[in-house]
């Protein structure tokens, strides 16, 4: 079985967004394809925050991109962004997100972030993701979505860790870019642990022609 998993395609993240990541509707087409493709799951998650979220900077009376040390971790502050049951958290217009099955919330902990759909920052709790994909057999996870080198890597890695081949369709993903090459950092860091990237155009090939 295959899954594709659309990750936080939120007003937040979009221009006019508080956290907009540049050009992120660009991505709006690539994913409208893929949902027209044969997955046999189509997943969706929300970054989904209490107003007293650790991530947000205003919670610190500090500025977006200064950090704080969580337990011990480093956490980047970043502007208040996708409060839940807010106009930020929705889903944008502009993608079909009507077709997905199932949608994944996270981050919703005030005391701890999740970059990755599947568990928060510390790996101590988990979102249903892990046990739906399980249940349904899921072999393979294709992700796309924002932002690249945060929740989009991060769902990547774990998703290598809990044993899925994992894709990356990196023609649907943008980065927020705080240094200019964090994308591609994030790019070599998922290749070297195993995912493997492909195109829009790779996967329409890949899922026409079944083996
Ligand atoms: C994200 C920063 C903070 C993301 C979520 O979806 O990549 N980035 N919260
Ligand atoms: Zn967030």
């Amino acid at each position: 079985m295959k899954a594709l998993i659309l990750v936080d395609i939120q007003n937040d993240f979009l221009p006019n967004g508080s956290l907009a990541v540049p050009q992120g509707d660009q991505i709006f087409p690539v994913v409208n394809q893929l949902l027209k493709c044969a997955f046999d799951l189509k997943i969706a998650t929300k970054d989904w925050h209490p107003k007293n979220h650790i991530s947000f900077a205003a919670n610190h009376s500090k500025q977006p991109g200064e950090t704080v040390l969580v337990d011990g971790f480093e956490q980047i502050l970043w502007p208040v962004h996708c409060v839940k049951e807010t106009w930020g958290a929705e889903f944008a217009t502009g993608w079909d997100s009507h077709l997905v099955d199932k949608v994944i919330y996270k981050g919703t902990d005030p005391s701890i972030d999740s970059y990755s759909t599947f568990f928060d920052n510390e790996h101590v709790q988990e979102t249903p993701l892990k046990a739906y994909l399980r249940e349904y057999q899921v072999e393979e996870v294709y992700l796309a979505g924002l932002a690249t080198e945060y929740c989009v890597k991060y769902s990547a890695l774990d998703s290598l860790g809990l044993g899925f081949r994992t894709f990356v369709v990196i023609d649907g993903c943008r980065g927020v870019n705080l240094n200019a090459d964090d994308t591609d950092h994030a790019i070599h860091e998922l290749l070297q642990a195993g995912a493997e990237i492909l195109s829009l155009a790779d996967v329409q090939a890949k899922l026409n022609r079944p083996l």
